[in-house]
């Protein structure tokens, strides 16, 4: 009796990692509990205007008040694979020095839980929340905190790593570039691009340096990036356009995938950004370049440019209007990295969509099976890809959004932080379940 799904389904790969994601500040709450020291998000988010309707992280969805509540939630969905971040201030509240021992056994709690329900722990070590004592000593912008990061990583290493065996070092350097520094939507809130170039080459330093520190614990387990990557189209079938499409491409992908997968920046991009060369240090992309075990991919959208430079959408958006849906695009992202980048093992880190739908969210079943779909044609491509997370659990802190926009598969009232399967919830287990889409 075959236990596979029915036919015309598509099947994973036995083993794949179906997830779910989340990251600290979006989540936790428990803002100035047990010894946390702020991140730049809380400094930023309790500044007036810069989140919408005044909203911050303080509560959040008050998960480190119900983690067993929320393991049992993960239980019920069956997922294989739970990402997670670390926030490094309640870690390490002045971010660095002696570990704050209570914060510390939050973490212990959560994987503890994770491993007793047969859920693999992925941890993510920065997903965007510098302690704020680091950041009044110029946080990212200076070099020195590609090693305060690297200290830090080496900490969690060797206080988690028994029980840890994936490390996500960065989640999506790009973004702190471009909103942290180059739009100042996010924290810290600096409208600078050149500053925030800079600042992206120390996390890449940080980066590297946490890899190398991670094969210095000799822990058992696998070390990788978190990239946010968009494939790059034509708006036409212009030359231009065409020529614009390689510049963007490398601004996009490229710049973050060429030193961390073959330790260089894009020729061309680096030519273009000369005032960057004083930050790039001799050896720096060999210590970027040091070997990844993975690579975290995570997709939201497609960017179509036009001849001018300019960027158009062409596919239907969502409440966040800057995603635009286009699951092809997973597919052609996934087997491009295979032909650019050779068979490091994929696992798709965050994939998602917001629904201001209450519980009933039909428009999530089907981005997600399009996406599944997608991926999955991918993997029939040769696509190394070990896994599939959605984001995100739960709905959560979106940031400069703050609650406005839902991206959970589990509702978490703003008022009252109960919890409730979404219609996408139920699907999901059933994915699961089947190892597969209907
Ligand atoms: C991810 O970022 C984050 O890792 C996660 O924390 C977040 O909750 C999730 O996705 C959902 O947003 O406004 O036109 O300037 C997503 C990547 C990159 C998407 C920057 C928004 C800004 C486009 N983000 N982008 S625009």
């Amino acid at each position: 009796e075959p236990a596979g799904p029915p036919s015309g389904g598509l099947r994973f790969p036995d083993g794949f990692q179906w997830g779910a994601a989340t990251s600290a500040y979006q989540i936790e709450g428990a803002a100035a509990e047990d010894g946390r020291g702020p991140s730049v998000w809380d400094t930023f988010s309790h500044q007036a205007g810069k989140v919408l309707g005044g909203d911050t992280g303080d509560v959040a969805a008050d998960h480190y008040h119900r983690v067993y509540e929320d393991l049992d939630l993960m239980k019920g969905l069956g997922l294989k694979s739970y990402r997670f971040s670390i926030s490094w201030s309640r870690v390490l509240p002045q971010g660095r020095g002696p570990l704050n021992a209570k914060g510390l056994d939050f973490y212990h709690r959560l994987v503890d839980g994770l491993l007793a329900r047969d859920i693999a722990p992925m941890a993510t070590l920065f997903h965007w929340d510098t302690p704020q004592a680091l950041q009044d000593k110029g946080g990212w912008e200076q070099r020195d905190c590609a090693q305060w990061f690297a200290d830090y990583a080496q900490q969690m290493f060797y206080s988690l790593g028994d029980k840890v065996h994936t490390w996500l070092t960065l989640n999506e350097p790009k973004t702190v570039v471009a909103m942290g520094y180059g739009v100042g939507v996010h924290a810290p809130g600096k409208k600078n691009r050149r500053l925030g170039d800079v600042a992206g080459h120390h996390l890449l330093l940080g980066h590297g340096l946490a890899v190398r520190a991670f094969r210095g614990t000799n822990k058992a387990g696998r070390i990788g990036a978190a990239l946010n990557l968009s494939p790059v189209y034509p708006a036409d079938n212009s030359a231009g356009a065409a020529k614009q499409v390689v510049a963007v491409d490398e601004e996009e992908n490229r710049r973050w995938l060429d030193p961390v997968l073959l330790s260089r920046y894009p020729a061309a991009w680096l030519s273009a950004n000369a005032a960057l060369h004083p930050t790039i240090h001799d050896g720096d992309l060999d210590v970027i370049g040091s070997r990844s075990d993975l690579l975290a991919v995570q997709y939201y959208n497609p960017v179509n440019v036009t001849a001018g430079g300019g960027r158009v959408a062409r596919h239907p958006t969502t409440q966040a209007t800057w995603l635009e849906v286009y699951p092809e695009g997973l597919h052609d992202l996934l087997t491009r990295i295979k032909r650019d980048y050779g068979d490091i093992p994929l696992t798709i880190t965050e994939n998602g969509m917001p629904s201001t739908a209450d519980v009933q969210d039909d428009d999530r079943i089907a981005f997600l099976r399009d996406h599944l779909a997608a991926a999955h044609k991918a993997i029939q491509a040769g696509v190394k890809l070990e896994g599939y997370h959605v984001w995100s659990l739960l709905d959560n802190f979106e940031w400069a959004e703050g609650y406005s926009q839902r991206w959970g598969l589990i509702r978490v009232d703003e008022q009252t932080h109960d919890r409730r399967r979404k219609a996408s919830a139920d699907w999901y287990q059933g994915v699961i379940a089947r190892n597969g889409l209907p």
